[in-house]
């Protein structure tokens, strides 16, 4: 069985996407960081970044820890063999644009979020800086999708996961829609294939549910 610690931000939802999509038996345990549950030594042993999300495998007679949602994605993709080629251009795409997410889209949308409505301080250099990097690499995104369905060509893959929670936000309301992001048609419509996914929707909800049932 696998130990997912995790929380309802868009890193933590892309564990529980494809533990959902891999069909995975495992037990949720949500680390809550308003409360700074990240930072406890019993979490650090897990995850010395002090971060979620991270799980423990315990399948297999030893319990192999891993963090970094790239790397969970990764391993699970491995593990069962779903959701990332074994060789060619399929696996240099997919992987290309998993790391595309964990280096550009969740660093730049995740600053643009925090100075823009967070800082206490409004800093309009540090917003418009990460705001235009932001809807900069969403074009990119669009670009690539204007002729593939998907991020890595035809079919759904762990790249497609991992970019599909913050994406969802930065083409939302609650962020860059006004910006400009509203125009970006292919990844509007990517956003809708993917979101109307059963395990994505079930994965969502599982973690919705489970934090409004802890209270
Ligand atoms: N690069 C990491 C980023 C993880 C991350 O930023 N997690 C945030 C929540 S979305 C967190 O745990 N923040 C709490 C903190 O920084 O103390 C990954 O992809 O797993």
């Amino acid at each position: 069985m696998i130990d997912l610690y995790t929380w309802t931000t868009p890193n933590g939802e892309k564990p529980v996407t494809m533990l959902e999509e891999c069909g995975l038996d495992y037990r949720l345990h949500l680390v809550d960081i308003s409360s700074g549950a990240q930072k406890a030594p019993d979490f650090l042993a897990i995850n010395p970044n002090g971060k979620i999300p991270a799980i423990v495998d315990n399948d297999g007679g030893q319990s192999i820890r891993v963090f970094e949602s790239g790397a969970i994605l990764i391993y699970l993709a491995e593990k069962t063999g779903q959701f990332l080629p074994t060789s060619g251009q399929a696996r240099a795409e997919t992987l290309a644009w998993t790391f595309f997410q964990v280096g550009g889209v969740g660093p730049m949308l995740g600053q643009w979020n925090h100075f823009a409505k967070f800082a206490k301080e409004k800093i309009p250099y540090a917003i418009d800086r990460y705001r235009d990097e932001s809807l900069r690499i969403l074009r990119v995104l669009d670009e690539r999708l204007k002729s593939n369905d998907y991020l890595a060509g035809d079919t759904y893959t762990i790249a497609d996961i991992i970019n599909f929670g913050w994406v969802r936000i930065a083409v939302s309301g609650k962020g860059l829609k006004d910006d400009g992001a509203n125009e970006l048609e292919s990844l509007l419509a990517w956003v809708e294939r993917v979101g109307s996914r059963p395990a994505v929707q079930h994965s969502l909800h599982k973690l919705e549910t489970a934090k409004n049932e802890r209270g």
